[in-house]
């Protein structure tokens, strides 16, 4: 596995230089050099959803009173995601070698908040809950991972495979063997404080990149909550998880792990709470 870590920055030369953040916009949102949010949204050819995911993104942020910028990672996308990233006011991030966790390395490593929301730009994930991630930040939690299963699923969102199997196996696999207490490993929006990204050793450059960073984060002692979300269907494109393929690896990820927290670390599996109580969102 190739090591591509938050720092130092990966591989700047091989991308283009991120596209100036259009401020014209997005008026509500204020850019300073110091930002409270960075919203980072991985994309690859999510043409049908970008746009409506970026706009509710700023418009979440606004709505905070807080600072911020949303950073689209453009992964190579043959559709025109990128063009219109930019046009609803996103800075745009392009790596140009595919993979979720890629993605996820070069958006983190452009990201100047230091509270930082991440989630799929494929209309799955409610953006308006942006001010719902960033609340516990502000009130001593490092990382909250948003948990579709025991929130909402909308019908038709998630393949009955990968919600009664697939998700709840690794999710049982990653609480056995690495001590956690999570009900959605998977779940893709997020958020977490700058200062503890910077403490978790992150590499993994595909799908194996969501379980890596809560492993780390266990073994870093970060405090860690949960709240439950709703998960929409994609407002179009395609699903790029491969179940049988993603499935498999993120299994052997989850166990090849194991390995590693033979070292001492301080367990916190503890401190994993629910920041929020029931799901709120009853949104459109
Ligand atoms: N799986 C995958 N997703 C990518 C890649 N590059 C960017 N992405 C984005 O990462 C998010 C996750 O992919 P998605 O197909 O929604 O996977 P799922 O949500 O797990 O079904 C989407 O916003 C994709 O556009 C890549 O190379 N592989
Ligand atoms: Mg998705």
């Amino acid at each position: 596995m190739t090591d591509i870590g938050i720092h130092p920055e990966p591989r700047r030369e091989a991308r283009q230089a991120p596209q100036t953040y259009n401020g014209a916009l997005a008026p509500k949102v204020r850019l300073d050099s110091n930002l409270d949010i960075s919203v980072v949204m991985p994309c690859l050819n999510e043409e049908a959803a970008i746009e409506k995911c970026v706009e509710t993104a700023l418009a979440s942020i606004a709505a905070t009173g807080m600072t911020g910028e949303v950073v689209v990672v453009d992964n190579d996308s043959s559709d025109d995601s990128a063009g219109l990233a930019i046009a609803a006011g996103a800075r745009v991030v392009r790596e140009p070698v595919r993979g979720y966790g890629r993605a996820y390395l070069a958006g983190l490593a452009e990201a100047r908040g230091r509270f930082i929301v991440l989630a799929d730009s494929d209309g799955t994930y409610d953006f308006t809950a942006v001010g719902r991630f960033i609340e516990p930040l502000t009130n001593g939690t490092d990382l909250v991972i948003g948990t579709r299963l025991r929130g909402s699923i909308d019908d038709g969102a998630m393949p009955w495979l990968h919600r009664y199997v697939g998700n709840p196996l690794l999710t049982r696999a990653m609480n056995l063997l690495h001590s956690t207490r999570f009900s959605d490993v998977y779940c893709g929006m997020r958020s977490i404080k700058r200062e503890a990204l910077s403490q978790l050793n992150l590499a993994a450059p595909g799908m194996e990149f969501a379980l890596e960073m809560l492993i780390e984060a266990e073994r870093a002692g970060i405090r860690i909550g949960e709240i439950p979300i709703r998960y929409r269907r994609r407002l179009g494109g395609t699903p790029k998880l491969r179940t049988w393929r993603d499935g498999w690896r993120s299994l052997r990820f989850v166990v090849s792990q194991t390995r590693r927290t033979a070292v001492p670390y301080v367990a916190s599996s503890s401190t994993i709470a629910a920041v929020t109580p029931a799901p709120s969102e009853s949104s459109p």
